[in-house]
C-alpha cells in the first residue's frame, strides 16, 4: 500500500491523550494477558461493575465443542438491566441527563431526559404493559423512529422480563410480519410517522399492512405513539394510544428479578439462507460487556456527552445507544435526523449544539459527508470532541484520514471497532489510549477475545497472514442461540471449523499481529453498513410473477460500499424493460425494504451454473465489476456462452 508522504500508516497514541486515559498501554497489555491467563475471573470482577440483585458465584461455564456445546456466563446471578440502566443511578445521579433527544428538523427543540425521568417513563409503561398483559417472557415487538420513547420502550420490557424485538423503521410490512410471526409477538410498539430527513414515514399504516397479513395473528395490542400527531387508523379494540395508557400509570414498577442467562432480546440479522436469524441475547453477560467496552473503547468520563448515529433497530442502537451507555450512567444522544439534512454540517452542528465528547458513527456516512469538500465541516467548531468511533464496515484508510483530520482536526483518536449483531459488543478495536492506530485497521483484540485466521481447510494460520476470521473462545457478549433454532446456531456458527466460532467475515493480520477486516465471505452484502443476505433479495425477486431466477451480487459502491447487483431471468416469452425494472426494484422494497432495493438490475437470458447447477457467484460479481477479463477458471461452466452473452451486455450497458 502506498502512502502520501504526509500521510502517516501509523498514529502513535497522543501524549496528552494517553495522559489522562482510562487505560494506557501497559494497562491493556497486562490485562489482555490476564483476560486470557484466567478467563473465569477476569470477568467475575468486570461483573462487579453491575449492582446484581444477586451476585453470581459462577463465571464463565462455555464450550464450543459438539459434545458438550454450551454457552453460559454468571448463571447463577439475577439482575434486572432496567434497574442496571436506571434504579443504580438515581441517588447520587437523578438529576443527570440519561437522554438527550435531537429532532430531525433543527428549528423543534432539543430535549432532555434525567435518569429520573427516564425511570418514572419506563416505569409507567412498564406497569401499563403488564396491565395489558403482557408477562415475563412474552415477546414485544418495537416499530418506532429514534425518539426517546423509542428507549423508554426498550427499557420497559426490560423491566417487567419481556423480550423485545425491535424493527429497524425502514423494514416494509412483510418483512415485519416475518420478525413478529418467527417471535410470536403479542404486542407491537409503533408510533403515527417516523421523520427522517423531513421525510415522512407511515409507521402505523406499515404496522397495519404487517398485521393483515394471516402469520401475525399472534399480536393482541397495538401501542401507538402520537409523534407526528399525522391521522392514522385506529382499530378498535387492538390499537390504543400510548399516551392514553400509561397516564395515571404509578411512576413506580417492580422489577423482575431475572437470571442472568434469561432473554433480554431478539434481534432480527440477515443470513446466508433468505430467513432472518433471531438473534437471542440474554441479560448478565450482555449487559457486562456492552457496558465495559462502551466505558473502555471511549475512554469514559464523568462529564462525556456520548452520540451514536446508528439506529436503535441495529445492534449498535442497541449496544451503544442505549444499554451500555445506560448502564455507565452515561448521557447518550438519539438523533431522530440524517447527515445531510437540512445541510451536510448537520453532524457538526448537532456536536456543536450539545458539546458532544464522543462521537461514534458509520463508515458510510464518512464517505458521503467527505465526498461535501470539509466546507461544511470546517464551518462549525466540534471543539468538544475526545474520541472518533465507526462501525459497520471496513473503512477505507482515505475516509480514515479524512475523519480524523478535519473532523477530528487530527487531535481525536479513531477506534475501527469490528464487531457483530452476533458478538453483543465490539471485539477488535484499539483502546484510544493505549493503541496506536493504522487507517483501515481494527487493530487489536478486546480484553477475553481470542480471534485466529484459519484457511478454507480450518488450519491455523500463524503470524502474518490472510485467511477467514474465527474466534477461538467465548466472551460474555455472545449470542446464546437462534430464536426457535438451537440447532441453526449451532450450524451456522460452529460447523464451520469445530470448536471455532466463525465470523462469516475475512481478516489480515500483519507483522504486528494488527487486524484488517476484508468484509464477509459469506453470501451476505454489506450495504452502508448493513447486512443483506443474498438469498433474501433473491426470494423477493422471485416471488414476482414475471421472475424465472435471480441471482444477486455484491459491487464495490463510493458511499454504501456495496452495491447490490441483480441478474434476472424473465419467464419465458417475457420481454424486459425498462418499467418491468423499476417495477422489480418496487417490489424489493416493497417486500424487504428500501435498503434491500437492487442499485443496477440486469436482463440474464440465463445465469452461469456449474453442471450440478449451482450458480457461480464469482463469475457474476467480475461482471458487476465490470472486469471480464478476471473471471478466473469458468471451466466447470456448463454452458460457457451464457457468460459471454451477459459480459456483452453488461459492456453495452457501460
Ligand atoms: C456491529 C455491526 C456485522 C458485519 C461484520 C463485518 C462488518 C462491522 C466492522 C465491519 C470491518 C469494522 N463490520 N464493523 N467490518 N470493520 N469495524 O455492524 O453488526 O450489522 O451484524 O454487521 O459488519 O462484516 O461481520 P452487524
Amino acid at each position: 500500500m502506498s502512502h502520501p508522504k504526509d500521510a502517516p500508516a501509523v498514529h502513535p497514541v497522543p501524549p496528552a491523550f494517553a495522559a489522562q486515559a482510562n487505560l494506557t498501554r501497559a494497562d491493556y497489555q497486562r490485562l489482555y494477558a490476564e483476560s486470557l491467563r484466567d478467563p473465569d475471573g477476569f470477568w467475575r470482577q468486570v461483573a462487579t461493575r453491575l449492582d446484581w440483585m444477586r451476585p453470581p458465584t459462577q463465571g464463565k461455564d462455555t464450550s464450543f465443542d459438539r459434545e458438550d456445546f454450551r454457552i453460559r456466563w454468571f448463571a447463577d446471578g439475577e439482575l434486572n438491566a432496567s434497574v442496571e440502566c436506571l434504579d443504580r443511578h438515581l441517588a447520587a445521579r437523578g438529576d443527570r441527563t440519561a437522554l438527550l433527544f435531537e429532532p430531525d428538523d433543527p428549528a423543534q427543540p432539543a430535549q432532555s431526559v434525567t435518569y429520573r425521568d427516564l425511570h418514572a417513563r419506563v416505569c409507567r409503561l412498564g406497569n401499563a404493559l403488564r396491565n395489558l398483559g403482557v408477562a415475563r417472557g412474552d415477546r414485544v415487538t418495537i416499530y418506532l423512529p429514534m425518539i426517546p420513547d423509542a428507549v423508554v420502550a426498550m427499557l420497559a420490557c426490560a423491566r417487567i422480563g419481556a423480550i423485545h424485538s425491535v424493527v429497524f423503521g425502514g423494514f416494509s410490512p412483510n418483512a415485519i410480519a416475518d420478525r413478529v410471526a418467527d417471535c410470536g409477538s403479542k404486542l407491537v410498539i409503533t408510533a403515527d410517522e417516523g421523520v427522517r430527513g423531513g421525510r415522512r414515514i407511515p409507521l402505523k399504516a406499515n404496522v397495519d399492512a404487517a398485521l393483515r397479513l394471516p402469520r401475525s395473528n399472534s399480536v393482541e395490542t397495538v401501542l401507538v405513539v402520537r409523534h407526528t400527531g399525522a391521522a392514522v387508523d385506529m382499530q378498535m379494540p387492538r390499537d390504543r394510544w400510548f399516551d392514553a395508557v400509561v397516564e395515571g400509570q404509578p411512576d413506580q414498577c417492580r422489577p423482575e428479578r431475572m437470571n442472568a442467562e434469561d432473554p433480554l432480546f431478539i434481534l432480527y440479522t440477515s443470513g446466508s439462507t433468505g430467513k432472518p436469524k433471531g438473534v437471542l441475547h440474554t441479560t448478565g453477560g450482555y449487559l457486562v460487556y456492552a457496558s465495559y467496552t462502551h466505558a473502555c473503547v471511549f475512554d469514559l468520563k464523568d462529564d462525556d456527552v456520548y452520540w451514536c448515529t446508528a439506529d436503535v433497530g441495529w445492534i449498535t442502537g442497541h449496544s451503544y445507544i442505549v444499554y451500555g451507555p445506560l448502564a455507565n450512567g452515561a448521557t447518550t444522544l438519539v438523533f431522530e435526523g440524517v447527515p445531510n439534512h437540512p445541510d451536510h454540517s448537520r453532524f457538526w452542528q448537532v456536536v456543536d449544539k450539545h458539546r458532544v465528547t464522543l462521537f461514534y458513527t458509520a463508515p458510510t456516512a464518512i464517505r458521503a459527508l467527505m465526498r461535501e469538500g470539509d466546507g461544511p465541516v470546517r464551518a462549525t467548531s466540534r471543539a468538544s470532541l475526545r474520541v472518533l468511533g465507526t462501525v459497520g464496515e471496513p473503512i477505507n484508510p482515505e475516509a480514515w484520514r479524512w475523519y480524523h483530520a478535519v473532523v477530528g482536526d487530527g487531535r481525536c483518536p479513531v477506534v475501527d471497532t469490528w464487531w457483530q449483531t452476533e458478538t453483543g459488543g465490539i471485539l477488535i478495536t484499539p483502546l484510544p489510549g493505549a493503541t496506536d492506530l493504522k487507517p483501515g485497521s481494527a487493530t487489536q483484540p478486546f480484553f477475553g477475545v481470542r480471534p485466529a485466521l484459519v484457511d478454507a481447510d480450518g488450519r491455523r494460520l500463524e503470524g502474518e497472514a490472510e485467511g477467514n476470521l474465527v474466534l477461538l473462545d467465548s466472551w460474555p457478549g455472545q449470542m446464546r442461540t437462534v430464536h426457535g433454532d438451537h440447532q441453526r446456531f449451532f450450524d451456522t456458527y460452529f460447523s464451520a471449523y469445530p470448536g471455532m466460532y466463525f465470523t462469516g467475515d475475512g481478516a489480515r493480520r500483519d507483522a504486528n499481529g494488527d487486524y484488517w477486516i476484508t468484509g464477509r465471505v459469506d453470501d451476505v452484502i454489506n450495504v452502508s453498513g448493513h447486512r443483506i443476505g443474498t438469498a433474501e433479495v433473491e426470494s423477493a425477486l422471485v416471488s414476482h410473477p414475471k421472475v424465472a431466477e435471480a441471482a444477486v451480487v455484491g459491487f464495490p459502491h463510493d458511499i454504501k460500499g456495496q452495491g447490490l447487483y441483480a441478474y434476472v431471468t424473465l419467464v419465458a416469452g417475457e420481454p424486459g424493460s425498462d418499467a418491468l425494472r423499476d417495477e422489480l426494484v418496487r417490489h424489493v422494497r416493497s417486500e424487504i425494504g428500501p435498503i434491500a432495493a437492487p442499485d443496477h438490475l440486469q436482463w440474464a437470458p440465463a445465469l452461469p451454473k456449474t453442471r450440478s447447477g449451482k450458480i457461480m457467484r464469482r463469475i457474476l460479481r467480475k461482471i458487476a465489476e465490470n472486469q471480464p477479463d478476471q473471471l478466473g477458471d469458468t471451466s466447470t461452466l456448463a454452458d460457457p456462452s451464457v457468460v459471454d452473452a451477459l459480459v456483452k451486455a453488461r459492456r453495452d450497458a457501460g
